[in-house]
């Protein structure tokens, strides 16, 4: 396991707190994954209402031979924001991958997976690498020269912004070394479902959510009381995003050390954006960030795409 490039406390507390004294105030989704939001988001993905995971799932499932003939052997792969590694388990064997990097901000949880891989697949090269990728891929030499595969599955590339998301494509390209990238895409679908997806009646997505404020606590020192706050989640048609928000349920005063904030009742923390695109719009993304040849498979609904594209 090799951590690289990791953030400073200074500079994460800085970021933390700009974005808390900001009007509105704003959390970098990043946040959300601490080792207890990793597991919560684990668990959004085990929900009936959360259609993603497994609509890619299906994906993958009817198209891998499909993929696999596109792709060289002895693949080098490289899972961005691996989580608990499990979706790249059932790509490895199919995809004839030698060589397995998993790459996550949160370690802990990275560590867990990767061991749990490594027993069922002795044979495939396996590495840990800690880094915040989203706005610099950095890989240590121990990846290796040559062509690689970059894996980023779940529409985690509609957390960002379009133009973000364009220059996250544009620095991400360099780091396959003339290999290709393998991406999932969600895509605009009836707003009930969506917004049934990040709102499910369970109340995980309600825990994922308000468990940012405990990790920002841990982070700043600060002294957020869960119960003030009220989870929103709702789709906005012209932006073409969910937002996902913390709303103060009455007047709350937070403070941290050497400063605070006064939130007035029905104030809000935005947390986190997740885009829905249209695929022709996506495509489009990828050959303006200098991918080519790019290939798509989607499922009966058209609720979920996944792209291949030549680096
Ligand atoms: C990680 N990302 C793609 C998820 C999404 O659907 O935007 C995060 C999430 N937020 C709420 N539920 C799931």
């Amino acid at each position: 396991m090799i951590a690289v490039d990791r953030p400073q406390p200074a500079a994460i507390r800085a970021e933390l707190l700009r974005g808390l004294r900001a009007f509105p105030a704003v959390v970098s989704p990043k946040y959300l994954y601490d080792g207890l939001g990793s597991r919560l988001f684990a668990a959004i993905t085990e929900l009936p209402e959360y259609y993603p995971t497994r609509t890619e799932a299906a994906i993958f499932a009817r198209h891998l031979p499909a993929i696999a003939a596109e792709l060289p052997a002895d693949l080098t792969l490289v899972d961005l924001g691996a989580g608990n590694c499990e979706k790249a388990a059932r790509l490895l064997p199919p995809l004839r991958v030698s060589t397995y990097v998993a790459v996550d901000i949160s370690l802990d949880f990275l560590q867990e997976g990767l061991d749990r891989l490594q027993q069922r697949h002795p044979a495939v090269d396996m590495l840990g690498v800690g880094t915040d990728f989203s706005t610099r891929l950095l890989l240590p030499d121990a990846v290796g020269a040559g062509p690689r595969l970059l894996f980023y599955p779940g529409s985690s590339i509609g957390n960002f912004t379009p133009p973000d998301a364009l220059d996250f494509l544009r620095q991400l390209h360099p780091a396959a070394q003339g290999g290709g990238l393998l991406v999932g895409v969600d895509l605009l679908k009836p707003i009930e479902v969506l917004e049934a997806a990040y709102d499910d009646p369970l109340g995980v997505t309600a825990a994922f959510n308000r468990n940012l404020l405990r990790h920002i606590n841990h982070l700043v020192g600060s002294d957020f009381a869960l119960a003030d706050w009220q989870h929103r989640a709702f789709f906005d048609s012209a932006q073409r995003r969910i937002e996902m928000h913390l709303q103060a349920l009455h007047g709350v005063a937070v403070r941290w050390p050497g400063g605070e904030r006064v939130f007035a009742a029905g104030e809000r923390i935005h947390t986190e954006n997740s885009y829905k695109w249209r695929a022709d719009d996506f495509a489009a993304l990828l050959v303006a960030a200098g991918f080519s040849a790019i290939r798509r498979w989607t499922d009966e609904r058209g609720w979920f795409a996944v792209f291949l594209a030549q680096a």
